[in-house]
């Protein structure tokens, strides 16, 4: 059974994510994010990275928004200033919400190519010095079902019947999909909510059946609308991601990984971290072990 939908949104700006490089050799095709594209109210930042030892994020704070880390192959370990620490796989799902200050690494883990996506979802100035929590979900544990040709992997928010268990401070959707040749799907999106879709691989319509397909690492905004349709009128599987939020229209103030609502927060921000308080006081004496392997 297919939802109907009344006002199918369409394609409004499209961006081909090209490789650039960010943290220590890392390479990440950035399409949020980038100047060209500074915010998409309530996201900050869309990498899909690729990264192999030595390279990597070694130690680095966030403060005010949420990491979500989905990774695609490979994986990623991540430590914390509080001690947390852990192994993000591929299909592994970490939703971080840094709120009043998280200090972390992470590093590609094993042989080979680490690959994934990591998204920045801004917290709404009530929730911006909140205590920083973690939802870890593993592959095995990620809620997902097929129809007709279609599978989907429910990161975040709800679709063809099954619901996410996290908790977006933020109200997000994040949805992964796989289209067989052939297949067609219908996805209802909240009125009002910022949405776009992230291509990962093969080709696919989106929003009107007429237009010409798209391939892997594009960013396509949708406009406004009840939902979004797609097609795989290609011989090949099609994958691609699915986010949508609800826009918080609040100032962004941003400093690299701090992103605040105005510039005196940003200040206050930067002299928390260098005084190592209000929520930095581990950061004072904290490696992580990445970094401790590079001193001697
Ligand atoms: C960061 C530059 C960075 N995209 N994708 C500056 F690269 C980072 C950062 C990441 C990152 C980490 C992973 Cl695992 C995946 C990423 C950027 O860590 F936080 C700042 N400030
Ligand atoms: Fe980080």
């Amino acid at each position: 059974m297919d939802s109907q939908l009344e006002k199918p949104r369409h394609i409004v700006r499209k961006f081909q994510a090209r490789p650039q490089h960010e943290g220590v050799g890392a390479v990440v095709r950035r399409s949020i994010g980038r100047f060209e594209l500074r915010y998409f109210d309530p996201f900050l930042v869309l990498d899909e990275f690729s990264v192999a030892a030595p390279a990597g994020f070694p130690d680095h704070p966030h403060r005010g928004f949420e990491t979500v880390t989905y990774m695609l192959e490979g994986a990623v370990k991540h430590e914390d200033f509080q001690g947390h620490k852990g192994l993000i796989k591929a299909g592994d799902l970490q939703w971080m919400t840094a709120g009043r200050g998280i200090v972390h690494s992470e590093m590609p883990a094993g042989q080979g190519v680490s690959k994934g996506l990591q998204l920045w979802v801004n917290l709404s100035s009530k929730n911006k010095m909140i205590e920083p929590k973690y939802q870890e979900i593993q592959s095995k544990d990620i809620a997902s079902t097929s129809k007709n040709g279609v599978t989907v992997r429910v990161i975040a928010g709800k679709s063809m019947g099954i619901q996410s268990p996290v908790y977006t401070c933020t109200p997000t959707m994040y949805l992964d999909f796989t289209l067989k040749p052939s297949s067609h799907l219908k996805q209802p999106i909240p009125i009002g909510w910022n949405a776009f879709v992230y291509t990962l691989e093969g080709e696919g319509i989106f929003g009107l059946e007429k237009s010409g397909p798209f391939g892997a690492h594009h960013l396509l905004l949708l406009g406004q609308g009840d939902g979004l349709e797609v097609w795989n009128k290609s011989n090949k599987v099609l994958r691609f991601v699915l986010i949508g939020g609800e826009p918080l229209g609040e100032p962004v103030a941003q400093l690299g990984p701090f992103v605040m609502n105005t510039d005196e927060e940003i200040d206050q921000t930067v002299e928390d971290f260098q005084y190592f308080v209000n929520g930095f006081e581990k950061a004072r004496h904290w490696r992580s072990e990445a970094m401790v392997g590079l001193e001697t």
